[in-house]
This record gives structure tokens, C-alpha cells and sequence, in this order.
């Protein structure tokens, strides 16, 4: 599903992009032909909301739901941009904030989100969670040649998964095969101390009727994927089938079982992200002052959690 929204003038267009960029939504890529300027912006999280306005206020060319609306006024008037209404800052007993901004060009922007409430604490929100962005990683994907049936459907799944969350086929991704999945570590270790992936994708397909080393195998592959994860600090998805059958193996590369290559995909997209998020994460807040109502939680409540790839660090209020 795609949300879109349209600017009154080319100046607007690129006073949204600086604001969507300052409230910290990732950029995807910028497209440009004779008709049209585009440029994609991912969400952390995306919801629909249906309503009926039952008081009338002047519609909005894009409507922006946010987690903490205080912090996003600040961030529009220090972009200095023109608030049009602002009734519900006014009432501070309010959980609920809504303003309205106006663009040089007139294109209006409708900013609205519930109120980061002090001393209560959000569980949803404290969690880091990685998203499906993959538009500006790079990943690397080791295919293994044994069971080549099975694994090429592997590979055809990641690579969809990949595509559809906004990697680049020529710029972000690297396809490396191996003999059989017992190379697969050392492949995917060389590749993760490069230090040049986010993260890199294990594919490969064991089943056990073909070897008596099915188990031997099984747990060396396994444990080499997880150690050279850990050592490296690289995110590894593992997307190598074990199988005791034919059969379970060919649910598994795109049939009753969905494909495990697309989901090994989607688990290294998040893993990167993930990964990104906790290393620019400027404080922590300690596992212990997490317990509700303790004097130092409500302290720490006033850390911002929100991405330092932002110039401004919204005040929790
Ligand atoms: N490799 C696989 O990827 N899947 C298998 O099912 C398999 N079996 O059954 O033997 C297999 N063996 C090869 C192994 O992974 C190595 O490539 C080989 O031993 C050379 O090191």
C-alpha cells in the first residue's frame, strides 16, 4: 500500500522533504522525469486512520500522525514554517495535540498524535523494533549449489523480499554461492568481516535422506551461521532448510509454507535496522530503572528515544 500526497509548488516539495526529514521518517529513493518529483519516506509504522470530522476545519494536502506531537511543533517552528491553527496546544489538559502548518507555497500540513504523558510509562513505544526499509543497506546473500532446485527458489524469495522493501538490485546487494551448506559459514563470515554488509542472508537446503552426516552437518552449519553473527557483529538471517524430506523442502521454497528465502530476507532487513538503530542510539535506558513509578524511571522518562539522525532532539516533556 502507498500513501501520497501532493505539493502546491516545487518550493513545498522540497520544504516537505526537509520536514519529513527532521521528524525522522527514512528517505527512499528520489525519482524524476519530465512530469513528476518524487521521493519515497518509510514510516517506522504505518496505520490507516478512518474518521469523520464532526467539527469543520480546512482540509489538509498531507495529514501526519506522530508519536509525540510537542516535539514535532518544535521542530516546525524552529523550520520556521507558518502555523496556521494551534487550538488544542492552548489547552494543556488535552492528551490529544493537532496543529496545522502552511508552506510558502500554501500546501498545509495537518500534524496530529497523542501527547507523551510524563510519568506513564509506554511499553509499545520504549521497545526498539527494526523496520523493512532496505532502500540504503547493503546486503550480501550466500546460495548454496546443493539442491540447487530448492535453493534457487530460496534465492528468487530473498531477492523479492528485498525488492519489495526498497533495495537497489545493482547498488545493494551481492549474490555469493557455494559448494553445499556446510561452506556456508565461512562464506558468510568472510563476507560479514568486510564490514561492507548490514547484514547477510544464509541460504541453503539439507535434507536428510541424502546424508549420514545430515545431523553432523545440520548443527556445524548452524552454529557456524550464529557464531560468525555473534564475532562479527553482523546481523546473519538463516534461511538454510532442514529437512527430512523432498517434499517438506519444496513447501518451504515457495509452496504450502510460504518461502523461507523471502522470510530470511525480511528477518536481515529488520536485523539491519535493528542493528543501526541500537548502535545510534545515544543512551539507554537501563533494563532495572524501567520499573514504573521508581523515582529514577521517571528521570530517565525524560531521555529522548527518538533517532539522533535528527539535527533537533525533541524534549520529552
Ligand atoms: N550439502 C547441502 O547443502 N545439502 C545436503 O543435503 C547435503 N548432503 O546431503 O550431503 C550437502 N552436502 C555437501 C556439503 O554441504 C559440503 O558441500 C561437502 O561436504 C563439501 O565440503
Amino acid at each position: 500500500m502507498q500513501i501520497t500526497s501532493v505539493a502546491k509548488s516545487i518550493e513545498d516539495f522540497q520544504h516537505l522533504v526537509q520536514l519529513l526529514e527532521a521528524l525522522g521518517l527514512s528517505k527512499g529513493v528520489t525519482r524524476e522525469n519530465e512530469n513528476l518529483l518524487s521521493k519515497e519516506f518509510f514510516p517506522s509504522q504505518i496505520k490507516l486512520d478512518l474518521f469523520y470530522r464532526k467539527k469543520k476545519r480546512a482540509d489538509a494536502d498531507l495529514a501526519l500522525i506522530v508519536s509525540n506531537p510537542d516535539a514535532a511543533f518544535e521542530i516546525v517552528k524552529k523550520l520556521g514554517f507558518h502555523i496556521l491553527d494551534d487550538e488544542d496546544g492552548l489547552r494543556p489538559s488535552l492528551e490529544f495535540r493537532s496543529f496545522t502548518l502552511q508552506l510558502p507555497g500554501k500546501t498545509r500540513v495537518a500534524i496530529f498524535g497523542l501527547k507523551v504523558i510524563e510519568n506513564t510509562y509506554d511499553y509499545e513505544h520504549l521497545a526498539l523494533e527494526g523496520n523493512l526499509t532496505a532502500a540504503d543497506k547493503s546486503f550480501a546473500i550466500v546460495v548454496s549449489r546443493f539442491n540447487s532446485f530448492i535453493t534457487e527458489r530460496l534465492l528468487a524469495g530473498a531477492i523479492d523480499g528485498l525488492l519489495r522493501c526498497g533495495a537497489d538490485r545493482k547498488k545493494w546487494f551481492e549474490i555469493v554461492r557455494v559448494p553445499g551448506a556446510f561452506e556456508i559459514p565461512s562464506a558468510a563470515r568472510a563476507l560479514a568481516e568486510t564490514k561492507k554488509y548490514d547484514a547477510i542472508i544464509c541460504l541453503g537446503c539439507l535434507i536428510r535422506g541424502d546424508t549420514a552426516h545430515y545431523d553432523v552437518i545440520v548443527n556445524e552449519v548452524t552454529r557456524g551461521v550464529g557464531q560468525s553473527a555473534q564475532e562479527t557483529g553482523v546481523p546473519h538471517a538463516f534461511g538454510v532448510l532442514t529437512c527430512d524430506t523432498l517434499e517438506q523442502a519444496i513447501d518451504r521454497a515457495g509452496l504450502k509454507m510460504g518461502n523461507k528465502g523471502f522470510e530470511a530476507a525480511l528477518a536481515a532487513i529488520e536485523m539491519a535496522n535493528l542493528t543501526r538503530s541500537i548502535s545510534e542510539q545515544q543512551k539507554q535506558i537501563p533494563f532495572d530503572k524501567l520499573r514504573a513509578g521508581s523515582r529514577s524511571a521517571r528521570n530517565d522518562k525524560k531521555i529522548s528515544r527518538t533517532k539522533p539522525k535528527s539535527k533537533f532532539k525533541p524534549k520529552r516533556k
